[in-house]
């Protein structure tokens, strides 16, 4: 394949890093947490993507059926050249996108992001293959830092799909959409993916898998700890949680260590004690009112163009135009 670059704007050294900054701050608090990027090394992508399939985890179907039945619609809309993905995972829901900005004829590249290189490598690869005459130009990056270096030609569509949006806490949430904003051109886009707020039984069912899928992927972050920074945590030490914080309108999960014990974490110089019933935060998966998706947009200057939900009313996605 021709078609195909893979650019890292972070490499190993770079995430084990970051990774110490993440564990000092996070591991030393009285309520300890770490932020839910830590999940996805090649493992936790592989995880997730097992997640996306089980009965409990409706919102990648639901998405997909939005992108489907609305993708010729973003097409028409936005006439994107560049089609830019944050947080890329496999791409699989992408397919529809791109699919309908190559009939309408304007779509030239494809530009994934992911902080996992080895699922933004495979990703990548394969859309290559299968769309020869797109040039796709893989960012391995977070997207929190890489976003000023997005390549493409203008108009440039970006996706933020998934929810994933949900995984920032409120005032970094409006300070990334600010950094979209940023870097778009009047007259770019912002395709993002939100799950909505429903009933807290249904929600806390797509974070606790009867087959426990979700439970080995929050415990993957142990094993990420263990790899990069040469912990010692026993995932066998840690039950698996999932919450509804109906307060903040958000999922938790969090890891509970099940006796007394110490991880040692020499790469990052730190001895962490856990109580007995201790909770370490790995993730925040907040949920969304449509009327507040649109308002932090216009925040962030977007002006939401386009509302679209599933049949079931359970995820929305907004197409948003840059101011
Ligand atoms: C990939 C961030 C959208 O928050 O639902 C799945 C990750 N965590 N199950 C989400 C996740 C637990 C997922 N996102």
């Amino acid at each position: 394949m021709n078609n195909v670059i893979i650019e890292r704007h972070r490499s190993g050294d770079d995430l084990t890093t970051a990774l110490r900054q993440d564990v000092r701050e996070g591991l030393s608090a009285s309520q300890k947490w770490l932020p839910a990027t830590w999940f996805y090394d090649a493992r936790g992508s592989e995880l997730f993507e097992e997640i996306t399939a089980l009965p409990e985890y409706y919102p990648t179907r639901a998405e997909r059926e939005v992108l489907l039945r609305e993708a010729p619609a973003v097409a028409a809309a936005t006439g994107a050249r560049t089609l830019v993905e944050l947080g890329a995972g496999s791409s699989e829901k992408t397919r529809a996108l791109l699919d309908a900005l190559r009939s309408a004829g304007t779509l030239t590249g494809f530009v994934p992001q992911d902080v996992s290189a080895s699922a933004l490598t495979e990703a990548a690869e394969a859309i290559a293959a299968d769309y020869p005459d797109l040039a796709v130009h893989g960012v391995v990056g977070d997207f929190t830092a890489n976003l000023g270096e997005l390549p493409g030609t203008s108009p440039r569509l970006v996706a933020f799909l998934g929810g994933t949006i949900g995984n920032f806490p409120p005032a970094e949430r409006a300070a990334f959409l600010r950094s979209v904003r940023a870097v778009l051109k009047p007259g770019e886009w912002l395709l993002l993916g939100t799950d909505l707020v429903k009933d807290p039984a249904t929600l806390v069912a797509a974070y606790d898998d009867a087959r426990g899928v979700t439970a080995e992927f929050n415990r993957n972050v142990l094993t990420v700890l263990n790899a990069r920074l040469g912990a010692d945590a026993d995932p066998a030490d840690f039950d698996h949680v999932a919450v509804w914080d109906a307060e903040h309108e958000w999922i938790e999960m969090r890891l509970r260590a099940r006796r007394d014990l110490v991880v040692h974490v020499p790469g990052a110089g730190l001895d962490v004690e856990f109580r007995a019933g201790e909770h370490l935060r790995t993730e925040v998966s907040a949920k969304f009112r449509p009327e507040v998706v649109r308002s932090e947009l216009a925040d962030a200057g977007f002006t939401r163009e386009h509302w679209w939900t599933d049949e079931a009313n359970r995820f929305g996605v907004s197409l948003s135009r840059a101011v």
